[in-house]
């Protein structure tokens, strides 16, 4: 059974760029849920539930077809969130340094220039999705709540979910502000890590 897992901030963490309540019911409704499906989904198929989570979102032919849409939607809901959580910090913000921001300099000519193409693509999902960071500093954009897992790729640096429930009550149709507000809580000491060392997310997703 897979769990909820425990933010490292309060919901209030976010003050101005992403407010308590978006907080609150994005962390314990939203993400509960997709944890909840997931559970009731993989429950219905004992054959698989030995097999971790990201196995299987990399492997989704190999999920029995009967369940195979939830294990797809609340399994990368849930993989999705977990990181999202430890995307954003109450340190957050800024820019990155080491290695990382030499890579993204390297790649977009600036770090100006990379949040630029970083929004642009968010603001090109149409409907719900994600945003990512990949590390080989690509930025691709998912539908729904699909990973890069499934698309073979490796495990993101970094992301942002452009779902409406993410910002609505915040920033009603203006995606392209909580864009921007994001930086401001952007945890880049662990997209850092994360590039620095590849990361072993099925230690973080239970
Ligand atoms: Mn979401």
């Amino acid at each position: 059974m897979y769990t909820l897992p425990a933010l490292d901030y309060n919901y209030d963490a976010f003050g101005k760029y992403i407010s308590k309540t978006i907080m609150e019911l994005h962390h314990s409704k939203h993400h509960q849920t997709y944890v909840d499906k997931l559970n009731a989904a993989l429950g219905q198929d004992p054959s698989i539930q030995e097999k971790p989570l990201l196995e299987l979102l990399q492997n989704l032919d190999s999920v029995p077809e009967s369940i195979r849409t939830a294990v797809r939607n609340h399994g990368g809901g849930h993989y999705n969130h977990t990181l999202f959580w430890k995307f954003m910090s109450p340190d957050g913000g800024g820019e990155p340094s080491g290695a990382l921001a030499d890579a993204i300099t390297h790649t977009y000519g600036s770090f100006q220039k990379f949040t630029e193409e970083f929004e642009a693509k968010s603001l090109a999902v149409f409907g719900s999705g994600w945003a990512w960071l990949q590390p080989d500093l690509s930025i691709i954009t998912t539908p729904n709540q699909d990973s890069p897992l499934m698309q073979g790729g490796p495990a993101p640096l970094l992301g942002l979910d452009v779902w409406e429930h993410a910002y609505y009550l915040d920033y009603t149709y203006k995606r392209a502000d909580y864009v921007k507000a994001w930086w401001n809580v952007v945890n880049w000491q662990y997209a850092a890590d994360r590039f620095a060392h590849q990361p072993d997310d099925s230690l973080l997703v239970k």
